[in-house]
């Protein structure tokens, strides 16, 4: 959680300086979710997330370097320099996107849930995206087909509140998400985020029916991003007071007291810390001396041969 977290403020840092074009979503107050997740997560199992993919990549293993070299449109970056921030991939990792539209991953997910079912393994697909997701037509689709079908898959919502600067309120009739589960015949769940060791639980009960075989399962985590929906969002639409209020469930500082609660040394906890600071620094050094991404690989994956 702390690698994520230093990861994403040093990304932003970048960002202001310069050295990473395009967009740029922080992953900042919600690093449980994505490493509660990637514990859960077997050879084989799938997962797809929205452009605010950093961290889920981080959590299942992708290097720090890959993952800035993406950022800084470099040639060893996790998607050779092309996708940049919002199309990280790393398929030996299970990790598939990393995906730029809203809701229309879903489908994606359902599909590679699909070819789980079709040759009868016992792997799993997580699938994460907004609350704002909820309401686009694919995420309708891809579920409706996705109860029918008893697929294994976990799709997970991840409400940090705010569709860009929209809050739920405004957008959906709801306030309860979970319950449109029952809508696509599958249970439903509903909990907090910010205690990684209950989100594990929780999500492992999910992924455990998939596995089992007995179909999929929607659940909602309340969430909370700590900065704006991107780099280009000054964040008018909420007040200092409570971005600071909900800084008070900030799950690095929830981990943390209960590692000491339950007696951890504090030189361990120094000791990760100062493992965070030096992957981080070497993930920078990394990405500001690799090549930029090639021109030849760009075009080989844009048109076949006979075009070019
Ligand atoms: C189909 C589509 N419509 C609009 C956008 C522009 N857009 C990008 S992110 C976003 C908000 C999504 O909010 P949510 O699903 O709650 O996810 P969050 O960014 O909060 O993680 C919008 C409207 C888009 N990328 N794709």
């Amino acid at each position: 959680m702390l690698l994520i977290r230093r990861f994403e403020e040093e990304s932003a840092r970048a960002y202001a300086q310069g050295k990473i074009g395009g967009f740029l979503h922080l992953y900042i107050g919600q690093e449980s979710i994505a490493v509660a997740a990637a514990s859960l997560l077997r050879e084989g199992d799938t997962v797809f997330q929205t452009y605010r993919d950093h961290g889920t990549a981080l959590a299942m293993g992708m290097s720090p370097e890959a993952a800035m070299a993406e950022l800084f449109g470099k040639d060893t970056g996790c998607s050779r320099g092309l996708g940049g921030s919002m199309h990280f991939f790393d398929a030996a990792r299970g990790f598939l996107g990393g995906w730029g539209i809203v809701g229309g991953h879903v489908a994606l997910a359902a599909g590679a849930a699909f070819r789980n079912k079709y040759l009868g393994v016992d792997n799993v697909t997580l699938c994460f995206f907004g609350e704002g997701a909820t309401n686009i037509g694919g995420f309708h689709e891809a579920m409706s087909l996705a109860g029918l079908w008893k697929l294994p898959a976990v799709f997970i919502c991840e409400n940090n509140q705010y569709a860009m600067g929209t809050p739920l309120s405004r957008t959906s009739p709801l306030s309860d998400l979970s319950v449109k589960a029952a809508g696509y015949g599958m249970p439903g769940d509903r909990f907090e985020g910010y205690d990684v060791e209950l989100v594990r639980e929780r999500l492992g009960a999910a992924v455990e029916r998939a596995r089992r075989g007995e179909g999929p399962t929607f659940i909602e985590i309340e969430t909370y991003r700590f900065r704006g929906h991107s780099m280009s969002d000054p964040g008018k639409y909420r007040t200092s007071e409570e971005l600071e209020e909900r800084k008070k469930k900030d799950p690095i500082r929830i981990a943390r007291d209960r590692l000491r609660e339950t007696g951890a040394d504090e030189a361990a906890l120094e000791a990760i810390e100062d493992e965070v600071e030096e992957a981080i620094e070497a993930a920078l050094k990394h990405a500001e001396e690799a090549p930029p991404a090639k021109e030849e690989v760009m075009m080989s994956t844009v048109t076949v041969e006979e075009f070019r």
